[in-house]
């Protein structure tokens, strides 16, 4: 068998989005995402059933699940499809970084000071979620960071109507379903109708959760019988740690550390192939071997001194100029977005905060 071996990782992006939460692990469908992104060519798009008859089928479905007629006729009547959604949709740009540029890009100066001072202010708070649900309370505050800029861009456009869209245009099964799980969120009364507001490709509030994350992650820490994601800190830091927490987050463990290799890579390239499973970032990193296999292999911190000696197994992930090991942590991190340049920066982000 021909095994891969592993090269310095090159991504090619949409630069406005990262994956929402969720959608990342293996979807049947792609979503519009950090390496992901699925540019779908207008001549290529699918014949559309009319709109009107399209969503009357969903109406359908949404009664059969238990969804009240009075939230359908407030959600769905008028309801008309977005063409700034379908635009974006069909034309992302792309554009392609090294892992380190796209790093180096998102973690600016100005974004490490703001973090640490929302940090700071936050602080009691997101060691209280923290402790609670075992998920340490930098890396609770590098996603909320990353996901949307500390809560100050959680999306404006109208999540029924995006994801009306989406599902209709591209006939995409899972735009459809999150659009049922949309409409069951507001029937429960967690958000009113007017404030059910997101990204343009339907991720929610400031952990950015699609509306099925919602449904399985969505905590009500402060305990009004809501689980606001949009305006309560308490309840998007508890959203975020509990989500981590189903991901496997392991508090005794960190995420992993920058590296220094050999300069010969033989030994390492044939010891530690690429993975074959998993979503895309999975399949840019190698398999998983124990610490002390890679100090045999030449690896070592990135400032020259030994690994660690403690019993773990950790993966390579390699950038133009930074390679890192990760442990089992960063997949919970890549089960949240899978892509390395999001998993890295929260990793990076939450070791400035802990400086
Ligand atoms: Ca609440």
């Amino acid at each position: 068998m021909l095994l891969r071996a592993l090269t310095p990782l090159t991504l090619s992006l949409a630069v406005w989005s990262w994956a929402p939460a969720g959608t990342s692990a293996q979807d049947a469908q792609p979503v519009p995402a950090a390496e992901t992104t699925p540019a779908v060519d207008p001549a290529e798009a699918p014949v559309r059933q009319p709109f009107p008859e399209w969503l009357a089928d969903v109406r359908t479905d949404a009664l059969a699940r238990g969804i009240s007629a009075a939230t359908l006729d407030a959600a769905l009547l008028g309801l008309e499809p977005n063409p700034v959604v379908v635009q974006r949709d069909r034309g992302q740009a792309e554009f392609t970084f090294t892992l380190d540029g796209y790093i180096q890009r998102r973690l600016t100066r100005a974004m490490i000071r703001d973090t640490a001072r929302a940090y700071r202010r936050h602080r009691t708070l997101l060691r209280r979620v923290g402790s609670r649900y075992d998920v340490p309370s930098t890396i609770i505050a590098s996603i909320w960071a990353l996901e949307s800029n500390l809560g100050r861009f959680s999306g404006v456009r109208p999540t029924i109507a995006t994801l009306a869209t989406l599902a209709w245009d591209g006939r995409r099964p899972f735009f459809r379903s999150e659009l049922l799980d949309a409409l069951t969120i507001v029937d429960r009364g967690d958000i009113d109708l007017a404030a059910l507001k997101g990204s343009w490709a339907g991720a929610m509030g400031q952990p950015q959760f699609m509306p099925s994350s919602y449904l399985k992650y969505a905590q009500d820490y402060d305990g009004d019988g809501r689980k606001d994601i949009w305006r309560s800190h308490g309840d998007v830091f508890a959203s975020i740690a509990a989500y981590l927490r189903e991901h496997g987050w392991n508090e005794r463990q960190t995420w992993g550390r920058e590296v220094g290799l050999p300069s010969d890579m033989t030994a390492i390239n044939a010891a530690a192939p690429l993975r074959e499973e998993g979503c895309r970032a999975f399949r840019g990193m190698s398999v998983a071997l124990p610490l002390a296999r890679w100090t045999a292999l030449g690896v070592r911190r990135a400032n020259g001194r030994p690994l660690p000696k403690a019993a773990m197994d950790a993966s390579l992930v390699r950038g133009e100029t930074r390679n890192f090991l990760v442990y089992p942590n960063y997949e919970a991190l890549l089960g949240y977005n899978c892509a390395h340049a999001y998993a890295l920066s929260v990793g990076l982000l939450s070791d400035r905060l802990q400086r």
